[in-house]
């Protein structure tokens, strides 16, 4: 039998090929009989530039349909898909291209002339061109080429994916996701979530992490179903698809905005379905407030790079906010102590076991090993609890990390670049409740004597070093850090004194 995970997609095909498989607002639209057709094309064209099952190819691209389809073209064709963040700085692709040493890379044309000479160091073969507008060398190729309409025969275990995911050194690590791994964990979501015929999703996630790359689109491609593929997210463009559409999923900043919306209403929302949020926490507030304006009970779920998604407040019964719910059929999950012994009725470190847990770290076999226990159960990294019906609620991070509107960011990563910065003595990168972000990230800096150095000079210091995203919203400067008895930074104590820092932003007032 093949386990590409494509083959599993073509059976469930809708009969009626020219079916939309996604329309974008604009009314471009993009058929089944299309999707099968592009990936052929492109897997014609990725065999060309000599790509071969387990082969990589890199890609950091706006979000579009033919994208998507480069995506699929790749599990087609049996080569590791490798997808990056386009906020990501030329000195950040660099790591990725050494780490991930790819056949193919494709890359926006305004990247080029930035990247040239990161590519050019990393030595990769083929450089492709992707354009917002589907356009570019790679979509030329393809309208060039006959179709190949293969399927390459793949194992279970054989490589779909490389999603890279930071470290708490600072150095990101690719999480291996088979075919296997990926196909689980869809049929299990499109299960549980009770998708049908009817169902259209509203997919405005970026498609280089697994909430919208896998979760989102996999639900669709095995519903056989379209969605609404919007390039971002934009609260009036969703609000306007809900009398058309049955199901949205979001990071949790998606639905703070949206409440932020004079046309968010109850019969506005009549015709949607189901409103999923996960990968970060959906504040009880948050999921109250969208219950009183709309009527919906948002469903939260819970997932991780490594493991897709592991638990999910349930389709029919109560949906507990605060709560992830329960663990997704074939998914068996467990609170331990650092030690690894199972603790009851106690706050303990979440792990995982079962068909979605990744298969390791590409070329890091000591992370890997620190990671999964012996028994094959994943380390998560997250504090939690599970009450006596199973019920998980994930209560805070053994990990330091900041999640900010669904982006995580390792402190270390950015306390790093700050160190470097001449003047600086120390620095302690904390996470600060935001009403928008849900956490944003603050830099908390002691300067050497004399230094002259302020919030601007240390911010514009960082320009380029860093994706956008992870840079501090906002400095604070103190004489120095606080440690305890051991020397280490007491990071609760900085997030408690400076808990209040966007108090007034978050309420709007300027
Ligand atoms: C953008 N910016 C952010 C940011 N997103 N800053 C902090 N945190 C974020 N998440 C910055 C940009 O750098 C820019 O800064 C400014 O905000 C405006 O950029 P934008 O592109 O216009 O932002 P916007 O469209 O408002 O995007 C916000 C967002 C987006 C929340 C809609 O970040 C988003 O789509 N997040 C989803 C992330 C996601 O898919 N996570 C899933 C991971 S998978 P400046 O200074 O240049 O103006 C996972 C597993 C699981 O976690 O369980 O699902
Ligand atoms: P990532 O490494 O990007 O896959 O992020 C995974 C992390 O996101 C998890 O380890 C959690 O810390 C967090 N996360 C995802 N979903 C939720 C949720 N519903 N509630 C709390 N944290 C979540």
């Amino acid at each position: 039998m093949n386990h590409n995970l494509f083959a599993l997609f073509q059976t469930r095909f809708p009969c009626d090929l020219d079916r939309h498989f996604l329309e974008t607002p604009e009314g471009r639209t993009f058929s089944y009989r299309a999707l099968e057709h592009q990936s052929a094309c492109l897997q014609r064209v990725l065999k060309e530039q000599g790509v071969a099952p387990g082969d990589r190819v890199v890609v950091q691209v706006e979000k579009s349909p033919l994208a998507l389809v480069l995506y699929l073209a790749c599990l087609r064709c049996g080569a590791v898909y490798v997808p990056l963040n386009i906020a990501y700085t030329p000195s950040e692709v660099a790591y990725f291209l050494a780490d991930a040493s790819p056949r193919v890379l494709v890359i926006r044309s305004e990247a080029m002339d930035d990247l040239a000479s990161v590519v050019a160091e990393a030595g990769v073969a083929h450089i492709l061109t992707l354009d917002a507008d589907d356009t570019g060398s790679l979509a030329i190729l393809a309208g060039a080429v006959a179709p190949d309409h293969s399927v390459a025969v793949r194992d279970r275990r054989d490589l779909a994916a490389i999603l890279y995911t930071s470290g708490t050194t600072g150095r990101s690590k690719g999480a291996l996701l088979t075919h296997d791994n990926l196909a689980s964990n869809a049929l299990a979501l499109h299960r549980v979530w009770g998708f049908g015929p009817e169902d259209i999703l509203i997919h405005a996630l970026p498609v280089f992490h697994v909430h919208g790359l896998f979760v989102a689109t996999h639900c669709v491609l095995l519903n056989g179903s379209g969605m609404f593929f919007l390039s971002r997210f934009d609260a009036q463009a969703i609000i306007d698809l809900f009398p058309r559409a049955t199901v949205l999923m979001g990071v949790p900043t998606f639905y703070a905005r949206l409440l932020q919306h004079p046309h968010l209403t109850a019969a506005q929302c009549a015709h949607m379905r189901l409103f999923i949020a996960g990968s970060a926490p959906l504040l009880p507030e948050t999921f109250k407030a969208f219950e009183q304006r709309t009527g919906h009970r948002i469903l939260e779920r819970y997932g991780m790079t490594e493991t897709g998604m592991i638990t999910s407040n349930p389709l029919h019964g109560e949906r507990v906010p605060g709560t992830v719910g329960f663990p997704l059929p074939g998914v068996e999950v467990r609170v331990c102590d650092r030690d690894g012994r199972r603790v009851i009725d106690t706050v303990g470190v979440l792990e995982v076991r079962g068909p979605n847990v990744f298969d390791g770290y590409w070329r890091m076999p000591d992370k890997t090993a620190s990671e999964l226990r012996p028994d094959g159960f994943f380390i998560t990294g997250d504090l939690a609890t599970i009450d006596t019906d199973g019920r998980v609620a994930i209560i805070g991070r053994a990990k330091d990390l900041i999640i900010s509107g669904g982006y995580n960011i390792y402190p270390k990563e950015v306390e790093s670049e700050i160190d470097r910065i001449a003047g600086v003595d120390e620095s302690a990168v904390i996470g600060l409740q935001h009403a928008d972000l849900g956490e944003a990230v603050t830099a908390v800096v002691a300067l050497q004597p004399g230094a002259d150095l302020d919030e601007a000079g240390l911010l514009g210091r960082l320009q380029g070093k860093l994706a956008r995203f992870k840079q501090p919203k906002k400095v604070i400067f103190v004489d120095t850090l606080p440690r305890n008895t051991m020397g280490k930074v007491q990071k609760n104590e900085l997030r408690t004194r400076f808990a209040r820092s966007y108090f007034e932003a978050s309420l709007g007032i300027p």
